[in-house]
């Protein structure tokens, strides 16, 4: 027999103290032993595995008394499940938070090898869209660093967000390899597997209790199986797991039917198991929508849930605990057929009564909403969800017949507002609300700012929060500044120690010293001169990307994040065309040099968003070669923006451009990004900028355009965007060029439809704002050119962006929900 002594018994094994020698030694063990290469004929990539696997030992160190500790207090966990984590990299996060940068340097140095070459060959873990998905990723760094137990669940992607590449000008999609060379990161779990099934149908049956039972025989079933990432936090007082989920089949080969020569056939369930993990859906903001996605959703919510329950139960808690032992936050509505899941597996599996059952679950739950676009709001046709989950379709009737019946009780709620918060969309062909499951079996729904909270109450979930008043709440994002300062920007956390010393590291709210140095002359010269470096550093990966030069003398003016109409990526265009009419026609004026830069992926389905990517690279051909306004404007479209590309271009900006249409955009956190590492934001009232302002100061921020109050109100007038255009001469030259083929030769009329739709609904309010934002431009120029206020600004920016750590939220998220 085999001994299993208990889990506390044996002590743990510990790596030695680090030293450049140490570290040396390891890895060129990892690379002969684990690699099994001779350092004489080692790839850079043999070299980056050895020196992950050298670092990942000091990490599974404290992964082991991490988890050992959270064992042994039997305290509250938190589970934070999500579609999408969008983490890239992970070695310098890993290094930086580990306190081992500098010894791992030199210990490659006395190998002949450059940490920054081999630092660049790691493959982006792209596992998420945009903001979402790094938001999560941020959030597994800080709850490790505040000291949580907190996991994360989501799904391993093989293919995660796909690599684009410009075919004259016009987005295409690769797809995207980050396991080509496997993933030194991640621990298989075989042991921690699930059967999670699908289809078929519901049986009755009575037991001995005169009780019926509910028997879901499903007709598919496959297996998840967990791969499990350490997440470590700052100086490595924690270390999390993430937990990602792979599906594999039952049978991997229906050998019966290979030996009958049908050798695709015997493959077949293999395959269809594995598509389920193969791709992330590319769609941010708009969902899916079709049957593959439901199926993700609800293989990774089961294969999570059933996860967490075994864990509670090993440790001999009830399940009339679970509240008590277990939160689950949801990251949108993507998890939230966990609501159902959870009921059922408390109902038919552990025999709980569904009132009791239904207890558990709301007090378990907690929602965060990242969107008020109607369009954005998940629901699945009844018959697609009735059909994939039989027995899931019976218990949302049976949770929405309780709520509806108390909602009526309270005899607050008119037949339209009941209505409203059904689960059941019954407008149309009847659909399964997501958004509304979410909010129903969960004890707090968050916004992810002041603004979007605010309007979440008064709009998509109205009817909801005058039956729950108390339930909305919110949860300003955040960024974890050791990737968005420390990691990224070397240059800048070095001077800022200088000036303050290093309590700022471990508290991002002691940046507010810094203010004193806002107006040292002395100090504006040294903040300018990393700025420099930073961008030449940017220009550097331009010129050997795309072979355009870029003048790091001129204005850095940055856009980045997904294309979306509302995040109004055409405004920018369209002003940089006006700019670009009035720099020919004023070329006695001083000009601010400007460099526009744009990065961002479109939906593959998403027309207008690649026309506008088409549009951004037909005005850049013609603008950049243009001599009339060389050195004083250039437009570069960079792409393949992803996490690692995001870490060059925010420490190298000198403008942020946060222009959504008001009341759009649930939150932002790139325009965090850009404040924390001295940029100026010129920006709408909307989502966080809001409370941006508020802390940086107004004045150290340029703010324009209508307010979401003053965009509802046009909206519902019906506003005329013919009649502002035409009341705009700038506007309407820039347009008419656009719209008749100025930059498009080749085929004039390729953005008459585009142009055409802000001449008659403008439902962006790209025309209404127009103005307001080209004047604003030559605010920022104004400021610009006296270099003592612009960096005055800029300093008082990085000084006072503390308050948007995500150490912050997670700590709030703990202190009125979770309370871990
Ligand atoms: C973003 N949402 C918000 N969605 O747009 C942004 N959607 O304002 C906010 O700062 C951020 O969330 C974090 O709260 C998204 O990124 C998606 O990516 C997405 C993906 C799939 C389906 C729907």
């Amino acid at each position: 027999m085999i001994k299993t002594p208990h889990s506390a018994d044996l002590p743990l094994p510990k790596r030695g103290a680090s030293s450049p020698e140490v570290l040396a030694a390891e890895i060129m063990d990892k690379l002969t032993y684990s690699i099994g290469k001779d350092a004489k004929v080692a790839t850079p990539h043999d070299w980056l595995t050895a020196t992950i696997l050298t670092v990942r030992d000091r990490i599974i160190d404290r992964w082991m008394e991490s988890t050992r500790g959270t064992y042994q207090e039997n305290g509250k966990r938190v589970y934070y499940l999500s579609l999408e984590f969008l983490i890239g990299r992970l070695m310098r996060d890993a290094l930086s938070n580990l306190g081992l940068m500098d010894d791992v340097r030199a210990a490659l140095d006395s190998l002949s090898v450059d940490l920054d070459i081999i630092a660049a060959l790691e493959p982006d873990a792209a596992l998420g869209n945009g903001g979402l998905g790094r938001l999560a990723a941020c959030f597994m760094e800080s709850m490790a660093t505040v000291n949580i137990p907190a996991y994360g669940y989501g799904i391993r992607y093989v293919h995660g967000l796909f690599r684009q590449q410009m075919a004259d000008g016009w987005q295409v999609e690769l797809p995207e390899t980050w396991l080509a060379h496997g993933n030194p990161w991640e621990f298989e779990r075989r042991e921690s597997s699930y059967e999670v099934g699908f289809g078929g149908h519901v049986d009755t049956l009575l037991g001995q209790d005169e009780k019926l039972r509910y028997v879901w025989k499903q007709s598919e079933r496959v297996i998840a199986t967990a791969y499990d990432t350490p997440s470590v936090g700052w100086r490595g007082e924690r270390v999390n797991t993430l937990r990602l989920w792979s599906a594999q089949p039952i049978d991997p080969i229906l050998l019966d039917a290979f030996n009958a020569g049908d050798h695709i056939g015997a493959l077949r369930e293999s395959n269809k198991a594995e598509s389920l993990t193969r791709v992330l859906y590319p769609a941010d903001a708009t969902p899916a929508g079709q049957e593959l996605r439901l199926r993700q959703e609800y293989f990774f919510c089961s294969a999570s849930l059933q996860d967490i329950l075994r864990r509670h139960l090993q440790q001999g808690n009830t399940l009339a605990q679970l509240p008590e032992k277990v939160a689950i936050q949801l990251n949108d509505t993507h998890p939230a057929v966990s609501v159902a899941e959870l009921m059922r597996l408390l109902v038919d599996v552990h025999g709980v009564d569904f009132e009791e059952a239904w207890e558990i679950t709301w007090k378990t739950f907690s929602y965060t909403n990242h969107t008020l676009l109607p369009e954005a709001l998940e629901s699945w046709p009844v018959p697609l969800f009735e059909r994939l989950l039989p027995r899931h379709m019976q218990l949302v009737y049976e949770i929405n017949a309780k709520i509806l019946r108390d909602a009526r009780k309270t005899r607050i709620m008119s037949d339209q507002e009941i209505r409203h918060i059904s689960l059941i969309d019954e407008t149309g062909e009847r659909r399964v609300r997501m958004g509304n499951l979410a909010f129903i079996g969960s004890h707090s729904i968050n916004g992810v700012s002041a603004l979007h909270t605010e309007l979440m109450k008064e709009t998509v979930f109205a009817d909801l929060h005058k039956l729950y008043p108390s339930r909305i709440n919110n949860k300003t994002n955040g960024i974890t500044p050791r990737r968005w300062l420390m990691q990224c920007n070397p240059g800048l956390t070095g001077l800022i120690k200088e000036a303050i010393g290093d309590a700022f590291l471990d508290d991002a709210s002691k940046l507010t010293a810094l203010d004193a140095f806002a107006d040292d002359a002395a100090f504006q010269q040294k903040f300018a001169a990393v700025k420099r470096a930073n961008k030449e550093r940017l220009a550097s990966l331009v010129a050997s990307r795309m072979g355009i030069r870029l003048d790091p003398n001129a204005m850095f003016d940055i856009q980045i994040k997904r294309i979306h109409e509302y995040k109004r990526q055409l405004l920018n265009i369209i002003e940089t065309v006006a700019l670009f009419d009035q720099m020919r026609s004023h070329p006695e004026r001083d000009w601010v040099p400007r460099v526009k830069l744009f990065a961002g992926k479109a939906a593959p389905s998403y027309h207008n968003a690649k026309l506008i990517i088409k549009l951004a690279n037909d005005v850049a051909r013609v603008i950049n070669n243009d001599p009339s306004v060389r050195g004083l404007l250039k437009v570069v479209f960079v792409p393949n923006y992803n996490v690692s590309l995001a870490e060059v271009m925010v420490p190298a900006a000198d403008l942020s451009e946060q222009i959504s249409t008001a009341g759009m955009e649930a939150s932002g956190t790139g325009n965090m990004k850009f404040a924390l590492n001295g940029a100026l934001t010129i920006g709408t009232l909307d989502g966080a900028n809001v409370e941006m302002r508020d802390h940086v100061g107004e004045e150290n921020i340029v703010i324009f355009g209508m307010t979401a109050e003053e965009v509802g109100k046009v909206r519902a007038q019906g506003h005329n965007p013919r009649a502002a255009i035409e009341a705009s001469r700038e506007l309407s030259q820039a347009l008419s060029a656009i719209a008749t083929g100025v930059f498009s030769p080749d085929d004039r009329d390729r953005y008459a439809g585009l142009m055409d739709g802000l001449y008659n609904h403008d439902w962006f309010m790209v025309a209404a704002d127009f103005d307001a934002y080209a004047q604003a431009q030559r605010d920022v120029d104004a400021i610009w050119t006296d270099s003592s206020s612009w960096y005055s600004k800029t300093i008082r920016n990085t000084a006072r962006m503390g308050w948007f750590s995500s150490d912050r939220t997670i700590r709030q998220y703990n202190s009125d929900i979770w309370r871990a």
